[in-house]
Order: structure tokens, then C-alpha cells, then sequence
């Protein structure tokens, strides 16, 4: 981290169904045939089978900035401008925004996440320890392979009511990516419940037991699930980057 360009993964998640304050609005702001996409960074492409929600900072402050006639994303503003001079927009280096969108407002929207085994959508849902300045401010949840994810998602469910969200949002099954020899198939609840884990806000011991579960996973995993099944994570995890650029529901994007 913070050595050199970072390669993501930008997904599109398609706004299937807005949560109502946001949907009041964007009325008028956004045209009725256009699509809006949600759009987290990731350094994990292999795990969107995976998917159980996308992750927004409640407090940070969004933009939905258009990309083109039929297409806007809702991301920070500074990853809109990174974006701009990335070829992502229609007109190079200009970032159109819409309007602002609070985190807070968005909560419960479901969105279509590609790959994912949840075909039905999945809702976005809050996560405090988001970082504005890093990626787009969205991050996509796979709580089987990430320890972060895990840990704010049990998080969740667990205080449903506090975080003002429904408790079976949190609840959709964490199913099986990646095969390790130290974790088994569900590396990143194996360890949490191994170092004892109990808060999204034990921010030392995940940073210890994400290391720890990307290097297993990642030098000694194997696929258990899609297209790759059986591939080792390292071969599989370019091959399902490339699909998901190729069909257009990602695109390269550095910092
Ligand atoms: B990763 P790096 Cl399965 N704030 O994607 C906090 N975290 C963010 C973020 C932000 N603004 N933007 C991206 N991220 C997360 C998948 C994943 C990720 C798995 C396992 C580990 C993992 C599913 N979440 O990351 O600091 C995103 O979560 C462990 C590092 O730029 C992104 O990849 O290295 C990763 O952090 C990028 O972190």
C-alpha cells in the first residue's frame, strides 16, 4: 500500500431500485431511460462471486456525475476527476456532476452486482471505516475472503436497527470463492473468529488478518466456484479481471 499505482477493478452496479430519499433526489436530475451505476474499486476481481452488498461511507458526501447520454456513476468527486483523465468520460478531463448524493441517502438501494451468486441485487449498506480518499469511496462487500468485509457485515446485521437498515439485507449467504490450506473455504470468518475479531473498529487486528488471508488466498488458494473452478487464484484472477472488462461491466482504473 501507497507504493506505486494501485491497478483496480471499477464494477458497475446498476441501480435497480433507489431507497426512498434518494430517489426524491434524484427525481428530475437523472432522465428516466438513463442508468445509474454505483462503482467500487477492487483489488480482488476473482471474489465478485462473492458479493453480498456494496459498502458506502454514511457520512461522505457522493456525486453523480454523468458519463455519458445514457450512463452515470455515483463515486467521490476525486475519483470522478481521476476517472476524467483516465478515458472514462465522454469528453477527456471533464467530470459532468449532477448533483450531490449523502452516503446516508442511499442506504437500502438495491443494486445488480456483477457475477455475484445474489442475482436478485444486492442493497447498499454503511460502512464507517470507508475512506473518502481512497478508490471511488464505494467498496463492493465479499465477506468470505475479506476480513474487513466479515467483520462489518456481522456488524450489521447485528445492530440492524441502529444502523437503520433491514436486518435480512445483511443476512444474504457468504458463500464459498477460494480454496485455502491454513483457512479453509472461508478464510476471511475463519479468521476472524480465530483472532477474535468483534468489531469492524479492531482496525490493528484486521489489518493483521487481512495480510494474512491475501497472501494464503492468493498464493495458495484455488477457485471453488465459476468459470475457473479448480485454477489457482493467481491464473484466475486476470482471466475473471479481463471477462468483466470484456462484457463491459468493469474498466481498468489506477491511482
Ligand atoms: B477489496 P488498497 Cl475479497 N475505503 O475488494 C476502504 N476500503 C476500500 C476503499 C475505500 N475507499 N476502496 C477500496 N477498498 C477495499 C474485495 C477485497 C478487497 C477482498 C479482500 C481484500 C480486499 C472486496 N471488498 O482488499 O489499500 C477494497 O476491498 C484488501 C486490501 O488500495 C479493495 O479491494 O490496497 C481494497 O480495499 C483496496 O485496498
Amino acid at each position: 500500500e501507497g507504493v506505486g499505482p494501485q491497478e483496480y477493478l471499477a464494477l458497475k452496479l446498476k441501480v435497480k431500485e433507489w431507497a426512498p430519499e434518494a430517489e426524491k433526489l434524484i427525481e428530475g436530475k437523472v432522465p428516466n431511460h438513463a442508468n445509474v451505476y454505483f462503482v467500487p474499486a477492487t483489488l480482488r476481481p476473482e471474489t465478485m462471486y462473492g458479493q453480498v452488498c456494496c459498502f458506502v461511507g454514511p457520512k461522505i458526501i457522493y456525486g453523480v456525475y454523468q458519463v455519458s447520454d445514457t450512463e452515470y456513476f455515483v463515486i467521490t468527486e476525486r475519483a470522478a476527476r481521476n476517472m476524467a483523465y483516465q478515458g472514462v468520460f465522454a469528453e477527456n478531463g471533464k467530470f459532468p456532476k449532477v448533483m450531490d448524493l449523502p452516503g446516508s441517502s442511499v442506504i437500502g438501494t438495491l443494486v445488480n452486482a456483477p457475477l455475484s451468486v445474489h442475482k436478485d441485487g444486492v442493497r447498499i449498506l454503511p460502512m464507517e471505516t470507508v475512506l473518502a480518499t481512497k478508490g471511488t469511496g464505494v467498496v463492493t462487500s465479499v465477506p468470505s475472503d475479506s476480513p474487513d468485509d466479515y467483520a462489518t457485515i456481522v456488524d450489521l446485521a447485528k445492530k440492524a436497527d441502529y444502523y437503520g437498515i433491514k436486518k435480512e439485507w445483511a443476512e444474504l449467504e457468504i458463500v464459498s470463492i477460494i480454496q485455502t490450506p491454513s483457512y479453509g473455504d472461508l478464510a476471511a470468518p475463519s479468521i476472524v473468529k480465530k483472532l477474535k475479531i468483534n468489531s469492524p473498529k479492531d482496525t490493528k487486528l484486521l489489518a493483521e488478518a487481512k495480510e494474512l488471508v491475501y497472501k494464503e488466498g492468493y498464493y495458495q488458494g484455488t477457485m471453488t466456484i465459476g468459470e475457473f473452478k479448480g485454477e489457482k487464484v493467481e491464473d484466475a484472477k486476470p482471466k475473471v479481471r479481463q471477462q468483466l472488462i470484456d462484457n463491459g461491466e468493469g474498466f481498468p482504473y489506477s491511482e
